[in-house]
């Protein structure tokens, strides 16, 4: 379940949160086949409630009512569509799978398919799930059945995540229905999962279900593939529930990555202690994690990692971004966000709910691509970012050697090599950088990826000689619009 099942030469997902299924379809034709991208993190696909108060926040889809494809990001038919469509351009599908509750207590109504709920007799005639399957007094100990306490691991997993109905996953026809959801989901030809709230279910009950997963849809994958796995658990050290303990069933989502780099790129913690970024700083071994900066949570608040760079400091959070791109640790997954108006109001934003760009009808906007490449209709697409999906390209390229040539002016200036493959330098200082640099690379001129692109065989933006002992010059004004430069043998002129 560790094998993200990327085509070759690819090693970076994006999360298109809350987009439509056609315009991911297009996307992968458009863009993320020819940019070298791996793989889509998809919104929930299944059936969930409609939340009219607030007017259809994107939490609504972490509320299922059933697991038929029905969403506002399409149905069914427009699901297999996209998974066909993607596959064939080499870009994977990984669905995000809410399996440890359905909707929050209380209420009833019929969700985005017209399935019925109600959330008082815990009734979800769509799966069909009864009040017999949900954990209750039995299992959860506390008085409104709501988790208080996080250093109780018992009540973390058996009681009700912001009071949602947590589901019984120890039971037998609880599994089944979850599995068989899965298997559908194979079928249709996804290469993979995250599993949602990972932290809230039984480590053991998660062996159980993925014990009983089929193998990936062979139209697509080589026969025996198992689907990738990534657990969203939130470990910053302070709770009894370790990411270890599910390194059983996948990889785990490293919330410290992106907590602990943001802070870097703020200018709040020396750079030059990224020396030995990774298991150095006491992060689980690479093939465990998936790495980013922010995810749709905490880069509005939610859920937890602190204060994480987003696309509002975009300098930074582009700088962060080809760090994290550049450095070999964890499989990496790009954030694509929509623009909303915050509001702060006593440190919390009061607009955190507003969903994604609807029409009048609260249908989800297309997705418009301007002639820049970049997005309009209140879309950011950092994933269509130049230096985010440059780096893309640096990975691909350098994928599988080792960060050598590591140098720093012992504050904020680093730069290193990946093998004999690709160099970078950052000047985080308040001063400018001009150095000579030993980059390891090959002689010869190279683009940077950074302030162009490389394009029939030369560059839009600047470039740097290399030397034959493989040095170069490097001057990078702190008032450069990126303080960085990156060369990669893939952009040589
Ligand atoms: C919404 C309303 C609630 C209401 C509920 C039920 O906001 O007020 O009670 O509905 O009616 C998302 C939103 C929630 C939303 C939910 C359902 O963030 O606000 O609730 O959808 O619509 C914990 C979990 C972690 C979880 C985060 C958010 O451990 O798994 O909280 N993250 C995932 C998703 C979320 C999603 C859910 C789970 C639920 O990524 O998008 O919620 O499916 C410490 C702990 C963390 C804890 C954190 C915050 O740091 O270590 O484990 O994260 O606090 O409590
Ligand atoms: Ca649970």
């Amino acid at each position: 379940f560790h094998n993200p099942n990327c085509a070759d030469g690819r090693h970076t997902i994006t999360h298109l949160f809350e987009w439509k299924w056609s315009d991911i379809a297009q996307e992968c034709e458009r863009f993320l086949g020819p940019y070298g991208y791996c793989g889509v993190q998809v919104s929930p696909p299944n059936e969930n409630r409609v939340v009219t108060s607030p007017n259809r926040p994107w939490w609504e889809r972490y509320q299922p009512v059933s697991y038929k494809l029905v969403t506002r990001s399409g149905n069914d038919q427009q699901f297999r569509d996209m998974v066909d469509r993607c596959n064939k351009q080499n870009i994977r599908i990984y669905v995000d799978v809410v399996m440890n509750h359905m909707t929050g207590s209380g209420g009833s109504g019929q969700g985005t398919g017209g399935s019925q709920w109600d959330g008082n007799s815990l009734s979800f005639p769509g799966v069909p799930f009864s009040s017999w399957d949900f954990n209750d007094a039995s299992t959860c100990s506390t008085s409104d059945l709501n988790i208080h306490n996080y250093q109780n691991v018992q009540e973390v997993r058996n009681c009700r995540l912001v009071s949602l109905l947590d589901l019984k996953l120890s039971k037998d026809y609880v599994r089944t229905k979850v599995v068989e959801y899965l298997n559908y989901l194979i079928d249709i030809g996804v290469a993979g999962f995250r599993f949602d709230a990972a932290k809230h279910m039984w480590p053991a009950d998660l062996y159980a279900i993925t014990g009983q997963l089929k193998s990936l849809n062979t139209n697509y994958f080589p026969s025996g593939s198992k689907p990738f796995i990534y657990q969203e658990v939130i470990d910053m050290g302070n709770e009894p529930i370790k990411m270890s303990e599910y390194f059983g069933t996948g990889r785990v989502t490293n919330f410290v990555y992106g907590a602990k780099l943001s802070p870097v790129f703020r200018n709040q913690d020396q750079a030059k202690w990224l020396v030995n970024w990774g298991e150095g700083w006491g992060m689980p071994f690479s093939n465990d994690v998936i790495v980013f900066i922010d995810n749709h949570d905490n880069q509005r608040g939610h859920g937890a990692g602190g204060a994480v760079l987003t696309f509002r400091d975009s300098r930074r959070y582009k700088m962060a971004t080809a760090f994290m791109l550049a450095h070999p640790y964890g499989f990496t997954r790009v954030m694509s966000s929509y623009y909303w108006d915050v509001n702060y109001v006593n440190g919390n934003d009061a607009n955190d709910w507003i969903g994604p760009p609807t029409n009048g009808d609260m249908s989800i906007k297309d997705v418009f691509i301007n002639s820049d490449l970049s997005c309009g209709n209140g879309w950011i697409c950092e994933h269509r970012w130049r230096q985010i999906y440059n780096m893309v390209a640096f990975r691909n390229v350098v994928f599988g050697t080792s960060l050598v040539n590591w140098w720093d002016n012992g504050n904020y200036q680093i730069a290193f090599s990946r093998g004999n493959k690709g160099f970078i330098v950052f000047n985080l200082e308040s001063y400018n950088l001009n150095t000579r640099l030993q980059t390891g690379l090959p002689a010869g001129q190279y683009c940077d990826v950074i302030s162009g692109n490389y394009e029939n065989g030369s560059c839009t933006g600047s470039s740097v000689t290399v030397n034959s002992d493989g040095t170069a010059n490097f001057f990078i004004p702190t008032s450069a619009e990126d303080p960085m430069i990156a060369i990669h043998i893939g952009a040589k002129v």
